[in-house]
């Protein structure tokens, strides 16, 4: 009889402790974390590997990821954080395609009292507390870096002048804007620089293709020095027309470029493009390291921009250390 009391009492110990070890998880926040991730779209290999990057990350956390793909429409990004909000994931991660028109989705998340973590990027308001955090690249230093490379070119070719055709990302997205600034700032100062288009491309590789054949058609191959594009997809739509019209690409015209995904960094290597300006998709861990820190109670930085550089023909483009993602 003793024995079975004794036996009774250590299983009533037992399941005390494990309710006990379950309660602790959840206010770690190390089981039971759920977060809503609003992505874009998949217009680019950047975007296709930032993606994978996400849920790699929330898979090694542990978190749960509900994932919801706006194939670059903001009204479906709208409806996925409304979804979010209804199902009360513990944090909201969304990456916006252009920067206006969030206030209103925002302020419900907020009086929801669920943090939003964006990421890749930006928003304009100028009410900060509807974001808890912005992780991304400092994308007006990518134009800067690419600006800073033309000039080095500049000097070495001792051009007197350059005509440059820009082949923009999606009008009003953050990269958008900043990596045209950036680069501006650097080169319009200088006189032997004009800038002679501006084009919308979208950030896919077949606008790229279209605007390289509006180009050609409007301006010629003799009057275009230099074409700087805002992502590698629309640069590698580039490269595949000047080549299909005999025209040697990264010589004949130069090609600048933004993202650094495989592909534009082998052509780099080829010779077909002369310069690539690096912004890593792979953000899921430091974003998953954020969840965790915030649902944990801790406080996070306002903004985070992981680290990059450039690649271009002044490199050794033999270093292993040279390469895509
Ligand atoms: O450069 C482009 C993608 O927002 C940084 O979006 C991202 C950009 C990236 O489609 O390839």
């Amino acid at each position: 009889m003793r024995k079975i009391i004794c036996l009774a009492a250590a299983l009533l110990l037992c399941l005390f402790l494990s309710s006990c070890g379950k309660e602790q998880e959840k206010e770690t926040g190390t089981a039971s974390v759920v977060v809503g991730f609003s992505q874009l779209g998949a217009e680019s290999s950047w975007r296709i590997a930032n993606t994978e990057s996400m849920e790699k990350a929330a898979a090694e956390a542990g978190f749960g990821l509900m994932m919801e793909n706006a194939n670059q429409k903001q009204e479906k990004q709208i409806d996925a954080i409304r979804s979010f909000i209804a199902y009360q994931v513990d944090v909201i991660v969304f990456s916006p395609i252009v920067e206006t028109g969030w206030e209103n989705v925002l302020t419900e998340a907020k009086k929801a009292g669920i943090p939003v973590i964006l990421m890749d990027r930006m928003i304009e308001s100028s009410d900060e507390s509807l974001y808890t955090s912005y992780i991304g690249a400092d994308f007006y230093s990518e134009g800067r870096r690419a600006g800073e490379y033309l000039i080095r070119r500049a000097d070495a070719d001792r051009a007197e002048h350059i005509n440059i055709c820009e082949i923009c990302g999606t009008t009003d997205s953050t990269p958008m804007r900043d990596r045209q600034k950036g680069f501006m700032d650097v080169i319009s100062g200088d006189p032997r620089f004009t800038v002679i288009d501006s084009v919308d491309g979208d950030f896919l590789r077949s606008k790229g293709e279209e605007c390289a054949l509006q180009l050609l058609d409007k301006y010629g191959k003799e009057k275009i020095d230099v074409i700087y594009s805002h992502n590698d997809s629309m640069t590698l739509g580039v490269l595949d027309i000047l080549e299909s019209k005999g025209i040697r690409p990264g010589k004949d015209i130069l090609l600048i470029t933004v993202d650094g995904e495989k592909e534009a960094v082998d052509a780099l290597k080829e010779g077909k493009i002369n310069c690539v300006v690096q912004c890593t998709p792979k953000l899921g861990s430091a974003v998953m390291s954020l969840v965790r820190k915030l649902t944990s109670g801790e406080s996070i930085p306002k903004v985070s921009h992981p680290e990059e550089g450039v690649f271009s023909d002044f490199d050794d483009l033999t270093d292993p250390s040279v390469e895509g993602f």
